[in-house]
Order: C-alpha cells, then structure tokens, then sequence
C-alpha cells in the first residue's frame, strides 16, 4: 500500500462527508485535487464518470475514475493528465511487434490497475468496490464513486456512423463531425450505492461540479435515473464552474463539440444544460458579462487552474461561496419559518 496520503490514517469510514464533487478525466480531477488538498480527510467524496469506460484488449478499462485515483495520488503524469508519471512502456512495443491494437496508449505501470480490475470484476466484485480497495490501496482518504456500477457507454453519432467513445476520443482524435451524443444502458443503470445518503446526508456542504467537458463528462452522470432529481433535493448548494473560458475549452474537444450539436460554445450555454441542478454557477473573470438562467447565482473569478496553488485557490473559492450560499439559504429558511409561525 503506498503511503502517500497520511490523511488516510485519520479517516473514518463513517465520517459524513460534506463536499462531493462530480467530475470526468483530465480537467476536472484538477480542481477535485485542490479540494482533496484543502478538505480534512475523509470529507470529500467524488462522484466520477464511467461513460468513456471500454474493454479493450480484454481489459476492463476505467479511464476517469483512474485519472482521479493517480492524481489523488500523486502518480499522474503532469504533462498528458492520465496514465502513471514515470511509464514505461515495454508492453506497448511488444504488443507492436506482433500487430496488435496499439492505438490507445497503455503504460507497464498502467496495465497493473486494468488486470488487477479485469480480475476482480471478473470474480464478481462490483465497481464501486474495485474503485475503492484501489483508493485504499494508494493511500487516498477521499472516497472515489463511479457514477454506476452498470455499465453505461458513451458512443457518438459521427460522418462515420456510431462510433464508441475512446475510439472518437483517442482513435480519431475527436476529429470526425459530431451529430448526436448517446450514453448506452443509462436507462436502467442504477447510482452507485454510495451516492444517494452521501447526497441527502444534512451534513453535506456543497455538491460541486467540475470544469469537466458537459456534454461528455457531466452529462452521462446526470443522466443516470435519479441523479438530476437527487442533486434539486439535496439541502446543500449545487456549484458549477465553468469549463470554457471566453468561448475555448481550457482542454478537450468541448467547445468543438458544443458548436457541432448546434451550441454557442460559451460559459452560459453551459450554464443553461444544468439550470435544474445549479444554484450557482462560476465563470471566468473573462466571462464577467456571461448571463445565467434565472434563479442561478453568478459568481466571477480566475478559473484557470495551471499550478497546484490555483487548483487550491479555486477549492477555496468554491467552498466560500458554498458557505455564503448556505448561510443565505438557512436564513431564508428561518425568515419563512418565522413567517409560517404567524
Ligand atoms: N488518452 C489519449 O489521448 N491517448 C491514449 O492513448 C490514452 C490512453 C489512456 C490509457 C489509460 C487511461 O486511464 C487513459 C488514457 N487516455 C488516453 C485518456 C482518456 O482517453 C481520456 O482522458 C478520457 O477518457 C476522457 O476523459
């Protein structure tokens, strides 16, 4: 077990949490590590997206939530955002030699979490189990949930037909024309066991969701059965951060993609796709003018997150606003329970 994370020592299993954060890949595990940092252990729970999930090469692969599990725990290469730092990748060239697919990049390293997976689902664990005897194996006190343990598969309507996600994705390097977007099974995927009471706990502080791409990243864990209606009722704010920047996705095919399906690819277009489950929503200092639905409260700062201190000063942000927001929401609730005592 690595030792990375001292915090895991001091967790407990039973402690409420009281932020969870929604989150895909690459984008949004950055501002899941800045509040990992700033949160006390055990406080922090992250719901992340299993619609990139594949099998590949007879493994089960589960690219968000190990991009998550390696940043956590501080073996994420810096540069690509997923994989392991300090790969190796003897398997890949070998696997060359003989003409197999070598089209999506698996590291020596990497492979270890795909088998040890592989053979733990295979031998009937679920995926939320898997996900966390990883994050207890790495030393990681934040508990990481995939959004479902029914497999639930993104595939997209291209010029080339449908096509899976990773194939659009790392295969065709987003290249082909977007028509239409379908998250497979989601219709009878049901949330993760863990989901639900850490949403409706009252000690919740604040659901946040990530400056992940929308409409491929947040939008098939909105899309589970029950996950939006879970997300209105929770007593806690709902935060959403803003993954375009002045019209350009800060990474990823997002703003591409939003043009493609007949979206302004702007921060309040994004804002639009989650009104229903938004309390508040925060835009870049460059989106200062950006309009949001009515009753969502707009909230401008720097949301560029290049150094681990930006990830942690906009952790911080967050949870100031959650806390502002909160403090608003029981003083209305007192103001009308002083009204109803009339
Ligand atoms: N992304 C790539 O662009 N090319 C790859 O070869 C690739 C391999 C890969 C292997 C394991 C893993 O966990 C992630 C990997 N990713 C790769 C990233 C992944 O395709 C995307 O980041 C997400 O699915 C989008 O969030």
């Amino acid at each position: 077990m690595l030792d990375s994370d001292p915090k895991l020592k001091s967790s407990s299993e039973t402690r409420p949490t009281s932020v969870i954060a929604l989150t895909g890949g690459v984008g949004g595990a950055k501002l899941a590590l800045g509040l990992h940092r700033i949160l006390a252990p055990g406080d922090f729970m992250i719901i992340c997206n299993t619609g990139d999930d594949f099998y590949h090469l007879g493994l089960e692969i589960s690219p968000d939530i190990d991009t998550v599990l390696y940043t956590l725990s501080g073996l994420a290469d810096p540069s690509r955002g997923w994989g392991r730092r300090d790969e190796t990748w003897n398997f890949m060239a070998a696997l060359e030699e003989i003409g197999g697919h070598t089209w999506f990049q698996l590291g020596d390293q990497d492979l270890a979490t795909h088998i040890e997976r592989t053979k733990r689902l295979t031998e009937g664990e679920t995926l939320s189990a898997v996900t966390d005897y990883f994050r207890q194996q790495l030393g990681i006190a934040t508990r990481i949930v995939p959004m479902s343990d029914d497999p639930v598969r993104t595939r997209l309507r291209t010029t080339m037909g449908w096509i899976d996600f990773q194939d659009y994705f790392v295969r065709q390097n987003c290249k082909p024309s977007v028509r239409e977007i379908a998250f497979d099974n989601v219709e009878t995927a049901r949330i993760a066991p863990a989901i639900l009471p850490a949403l409706s706990d009252p000690h919740l502080r604040a659901v946040v969701i990530c400056p992940s791409n929308p409409l491929i990243s947040v939008e098939p864990i909105l899309a589970v059965p029950g996950m939006r209606r879970a997300l209105r009722s929770c007593t806690a704010p709902v935060i959403g951060i803003s993954p375009i920047i002045n019209g350009q996705a800060v990474r990823g095919p997002a703003a591409k993609l939003m043009e493609e399906l007949g979206f302004e690819p702007s921060a309040s277009a994004v804002a639009q796709r989650y009104t229903d489950v938004i309390d508040t929503w925060i835009v870049d200092e460059s989106d200062a003018d950006a309009r949001v639905p009515t009753g969502v409260e707009k909230v401008v700062t720097e949301t560029l997150m290049i150094t681990i201190k930006d990830r942690e000063k906009l952790a911080q942000k967050v949870l100031a606003v959650a806390q502002q927001r909160g403090r608003e929401e029981s003083s209305v609730t007192m103001t009308s329970n002083v009204m109803s005592d009339d």
